[in-house]
């Protein structure tokens, strides 16, 4: 059901064309993986449209401002589907590391251009290249959503105030805000042996509480996902999750385009 919503799903507004989804959140904590499962469950078998990282360290993989579409039919009847997603460098611990939170604010109104390479130690200006003048209704985030991990300590306090500061400045805006928790496998056992358990695990509520406290998002507008890993197949469980976060963008982000 949930599947075929999003499938149907088109913006009731002339002038925009794509509902603009902007992940933020951590290193490593699942943001590209988080596109290419929604490529995976859109199109029905696994693709990669966003590099994910394969090892961990504490750089952000992703280092360039890219918007993901995602291809609905194929040869003559091939287009895209109308909601997107853009993919950011991660946030980093201490000052002048990962992407600047006024880049993510910037990002935000529309502001950064395709492409653009992500510089830790100074933030876009107005005469930069990657500087959007005039972006249009859909160069604009609809909604923004926070990714983390399950399975890491507490979050550091310089990436929370960056967190923070991101979501003021998209409240400002009006702009819907969610999260996603990701690596609820690795995070609990219970859960990786069996995904249907992840809402009756009492360590991994304990984690959406204190991420909820934290970063100041209602427990009912976070998602435990697994992403696509290491499968080699689609599987029922892991699309589950993945489709009611999507779904949950898509209505957020309209509600929005339809108060603009
Ligand atoms: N087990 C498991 N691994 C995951 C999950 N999500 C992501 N990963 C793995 O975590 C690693 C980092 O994922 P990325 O998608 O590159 O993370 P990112 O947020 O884009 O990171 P940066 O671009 O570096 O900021 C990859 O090796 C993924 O395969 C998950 O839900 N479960
Ligand atoms: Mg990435």
């Amino acid at each position: 059901m949930n599947l075929k919503y999003v499938q149907k799903y088109k913006p009731e507004q002339d002038d925009i064309r794509y509902l603009r989804v902007l992940l933020y959140g951590p290193v490593g904590a699942g943001k590209s993986s988080f596109i290419n499962s929604v490529s995976n469950v859109l199109r029905g078998r696994m693709t990669i449209p966003a590099l994910a990282s394969a090892t961990m360290t504490d750089k952000s993989f992703t280092k360039k401002y890219e918007t993901h579409k995602f291809i609905k039919g194929r040869g003559s009847t091939k287009t895209f589907y109308p909601l997107v997603y853009n993919d950011i460098m991660g946030l980093e611990d201490g000052t002048n590391r990962g992407v600047h939170a006024d880049d993510i604010k910037l990002a935000l109104r529309g502001r950064v251009k395709e492409g653009h390479k992500f510089n830790p130690v100074a933030p876009l200006t107005q005469d930069d290249p990657g500087y959007n003048p005039s972006p249009s209704a859909d160069d604009k985030v609809h909604v923004l959503v926070c990714v983390m991990s399950a399975n890491t300590p507490q979050m550091n306090l310089s990436v929370l105030e960056k967190m923070k500061s991101i979501r003021e400045a998209a409240s400002d805006l009006g702009i819907p805000q969610m999260a996603m928790m990701t690596h609820i496998d690795e995070a609990c056992g219970e859960t990786e042996r069996d995904l249907r358990n992840v809402y009756k695990s009492k360590y991994l509520r304990k984690k959406m509480k204190d991420f909820s406290a934290a970063v100041g998002i209602p427990m009912n507008c976070i998602f435990p996902v697994k992403n696509y890993s290491e499968e080699i197949d689609l599987n029922d469980d892991v699309d589950a999750l993945i489709l009611s976060a999507l779904r949950k963008m898509v209505d957020f982000g309209d509600d929005f385009i339809e108060r603009i």
